[in-house]
Formats: C-alpha cells, structure tokens, sequence
C-alpha cells in the first residue's frame, strides 16, 4: 500500500476499516474477474448487490434511507479501492451514489426517497444520470430535452448520450427543460412508453461498464417524478461537485494500482544482468510516480475535511478533479513502458487502467473545462461564456 507521507495516521480506526474492508473485497470478488470482463466489454452484474451488501452504494447517504451514513472521506476512500480494482466498477458506484441517491436524497419529496433510496442503497435496483445530450457535452445549459405540461400531464422529448449504466437502469435522473424553461429534474423508470436505452459499442475505454442513450418520445411522466425541490442547472451541477469529488480520490486507486505493479515487475525484471529497477531512468519514473500519488493523496484528503465541514467549493473539486486524474493517466502510461512489451498485456492492470482513464479525463468535466473553471475563479472572467 503507497502511503509514503503515512497519510494513514491521519484517519480514524472507523476510516482505515473501511479502506481495508473494501480493499479486500475489491481483491477478492474483482481482480480475479475484471480483465476478463473488460476483453468481453461485459460488466458484472453480480456485483451490484454485492457492492449494496459491502455498502458501497450510498455511503454518504443518511441513514435514516438506507445510506451508510458515513462522512466524505470514508466515500473517498471507498472510491479510491475500487478503482484500484477498476475505473469502470468506481462509474457504476459513483452514479448509483452521487449522480442517482444524491438527487434523490438532496431534491427529492420524502415519498421518493422512501421509495427509491433503500433499493438504491441495497443494490436491487440500479440507476443511470443523464445530462449530457448529442449536441450539448461541456454546455449541458445548452439541453434541448424538453418536460412539457399538457392538460395537466407531462411528457418528456429529447435524448441523453453517453450515460453509464444506461442500458441496465431500472431508474434514470434526466435533466430536461420545462415549459419556463426551467432545468428540471425528473426520474424516468424503465418500462415506461416511448423511453428506450440503446447501449453504446465498440469502445476501447471502460469496456466493464456499459454505456448507453437515453431516448424520450413522449414519455408520459407522472408528477410524482418530478424532483421538487430544486430547478435550475445548479441541481445537477451540485450533483457533479460530488461526482467529481469521488474521482479524484478515484483516479488515485488506480494510479496505485499501476505504480505497485511497474515497482514489482522493475525489481523482478533483469536485463543487462540486473534488475531494470536498477537504472536511473527506470529509478526517476518509479520516483515521479510515488511523489504525485502523495501530492495526489494530500489534496484528495484536504478536499475530503472540506467537504466534511461543507467548505469544499466547486472550483477546490474541479482542481482536485483534474489534477488527480491527470497524474493517474501519466502514471499508467509510464507504468506500461516499465513493463516493456509485457506492459500491454491484459495479464497485468495496467493496459486496461490507461484506457480507462481517457474516458475519465473526459467525463464528469473535461480536463479543459476544469482548467477554465480554475480559470474563471482566478480571473473573474468566464472564458466559456
Ligand atoms: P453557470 O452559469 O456557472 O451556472 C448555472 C447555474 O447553476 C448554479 N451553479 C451551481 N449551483 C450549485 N452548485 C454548483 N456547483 C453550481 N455551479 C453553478 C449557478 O449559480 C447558476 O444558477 P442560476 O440560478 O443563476 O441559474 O453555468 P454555466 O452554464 O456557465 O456552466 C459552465 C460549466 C462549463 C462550468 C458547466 O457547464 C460544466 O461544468 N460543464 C461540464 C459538463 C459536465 O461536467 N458534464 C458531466 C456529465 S455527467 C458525467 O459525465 C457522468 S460520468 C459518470 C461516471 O461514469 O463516473
Ligand atoms: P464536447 O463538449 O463536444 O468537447 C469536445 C472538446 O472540446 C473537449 O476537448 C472539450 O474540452 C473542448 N471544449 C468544449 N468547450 C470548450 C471551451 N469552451 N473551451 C475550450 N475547449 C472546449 N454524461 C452524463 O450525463 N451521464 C453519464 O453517466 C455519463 N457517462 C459517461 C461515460 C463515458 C464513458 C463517457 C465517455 C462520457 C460520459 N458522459 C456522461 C458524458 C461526458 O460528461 C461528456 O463526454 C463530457 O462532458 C464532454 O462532453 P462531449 O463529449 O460532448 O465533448
């Protein structure tokens, strides 16, 4: 375990419970299955009770809804093992919990969070986000799906692209304009006329979760699906805040996970009669590594005490955000070349974490984009208006 700065005297006996915990079942019920999963572009569907059972769908949920009750940097810590495991594992319990309990949790009447929250929290059921739309990615206030009011009914029009978890969601939160041109948030259940999830194929990143379209042609919604108590594109940019907040502890896992791997194989690995990890350059990359995983780790854990007294700002998550996953993906990509021709071969993680967090520098906010929020905070001057 890279700690190099024992940032884990500065949890609690509760914390480094749950970070051991959820690292021994990510071992157990994950490593052994996901390469294989990811060859076949399959996703475990298994797990997702597993996964509720464990507590790590809604672990910052209350309670008092079959959440784990639990503080931000025990969710940190929870993300940041299973993507140790896989990117793609850390999306499916990222959106069931930030982008789908936490709307619920946050905006929704008591009725649907009685409802909706202990199956979430439990795993039987599970839940997609859908923001981003074909013409409208980084400028989600751009969205034309459309929640109109007819006779006293509504009904939804328009479409979602690239939503995890879309294809297999008993329940998707879809943000859609209402007739005041209002963003909001409304939860659409699978089954219902004229709503359809395509699945997305052939992608080379986060090939153990699916992908998918969410299609609305006038689906008839029932006012209790309606979120009522927030409109306007703050609710889902609140929900992003948390979203974004569990990928970068997330990206640390993995990066982790790539940077033990290249440090084991480079002792193991002998060329010109000694181990690579005897030379400089091998020795450079290996100390790279270790010194942004700590920076890494220090500004996931002063983000996490943020967030536990409810100061972390969008901007403190965004750096966070795309600081983490950054150093993470150039971690990958130098673990792989530690690992020679070996690096690309699906016997080691390091290949499948690198294509992962391509997607993950590119969802939840790109990497620009989180430059220019940095920049627009800096500045005073909003570079994407
Ligand atoms: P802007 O004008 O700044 O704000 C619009 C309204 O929202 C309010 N607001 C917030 N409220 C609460 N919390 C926040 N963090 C808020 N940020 C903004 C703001 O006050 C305003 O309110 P009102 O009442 O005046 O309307 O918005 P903008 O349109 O200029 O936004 C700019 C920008 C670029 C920062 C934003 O659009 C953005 O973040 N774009 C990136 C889109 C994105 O990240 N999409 C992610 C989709 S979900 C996903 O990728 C899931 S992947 C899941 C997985 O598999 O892990
Ligand atoms: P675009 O917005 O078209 O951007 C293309 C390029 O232009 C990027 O490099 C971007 O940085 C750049 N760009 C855009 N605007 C500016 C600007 N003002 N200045 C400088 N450069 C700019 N969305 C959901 O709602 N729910 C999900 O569950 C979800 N899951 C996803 C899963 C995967 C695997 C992927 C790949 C995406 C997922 N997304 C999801 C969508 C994701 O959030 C978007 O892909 C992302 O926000 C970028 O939008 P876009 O792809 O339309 O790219």
């Amino acid at each position: 375990m890279t700690d190099f700065y024992t940032i884990s005297d500065l949890l609690t006996e509760e914390q480094l419970l749950i970070q051991t915990s959820t690292r021994e079942f990510i071992q157990a019920n994950v490593s052994p299955i996901i390469e294989e999963c990811a060859q076949k572009a399959t996703f475990p569907n298994h797990l997702i009770k597993q996964f509720g059972e464990m507590g790590l769908l809604g672990p910052a949920i209350s309670d008092t809804y079959g959440g784990g009750g639990l503080d931000y940097i025990s969710y940190g810590l929870i993300m940041q093992e299973v993507e140790r495991g896989d990117s793609g594992l850390r999306s499916m319990a990222s959106v069931q919990s930030s982008l789908v309990m936490y709307p619920i949790e946050a905006f929704g009447s008591e009725e649907q969070k009685n409802k909706w929250l202990p199956r979430l929290a439990k795993g039987e059921i599970l839940g997609c986000f859908g923001l981003t739309e074909p013409n409208h990615g980084s400028n989600p206030a751009g969205m034309e799906t459309k929640l109109t009011e007819k006779d006293g009914e509504y009904i939804l029009n328009g479409a979602k692209m690239w939503i995890t978890n879309s294809p297999q969601a008993d329940i998707a939160i879809v943000w859609a304009r209402d007739d005041n041109k209002r963003v909001k948030g409304v939860i659409v259940e699978k089954g219902m006329e004229g709503f359809s999830a395509p699945e997305i194929h052939n992608k080379w990143s986060l090939r153990a979760s699916i992908t998918g379209e969410l299609v609305f042609e006038d689906v008839k919604i029932p006012k209790e699906n309606i979120l009522p108590l927030k409109d306007g594109l703050g609710a889902p940019l609140m929900c992003l805040d948390n979203a974004r907040y569990g990928i970068a502890w997330g990206a640390i896992g993995a990066a982790m996970d790539c940077y033990e791997t290249a440090l084991k194989y480079s002792l193991e690995r002998e060329q010109f009669d000694r181990p690579i990890a005897g030379f400089q350059l091998t020795q450079k990359k290996l100390s790279e590594m270790l010194t942004e995983i700590t920076k890494a780790q220090l500004l996931a854990l002063r983000l996490g005490q943020l967030k536990n007294a409810g100061k972390a700002t969008t901007t403190q998550i965004s750096m966070a955000k795309r600081n983490n996953v950054e150093i993470a993906l150039k971690i990958a990509r130098e673990s792989r070349q530690i690992l020679g021709g070996m690096g690309i071969s699906g016997e080691f993680s390091i290949m499948r974490h690198m294509m992962n967090l391509e997607s993950v520098i590119t969802y939840e906010g790109t990497h620009d984009i989180h430059l220019l929020i940095l920049g627009a905070e800096i500045t005073g001057i909003p570079a994407f208006k």
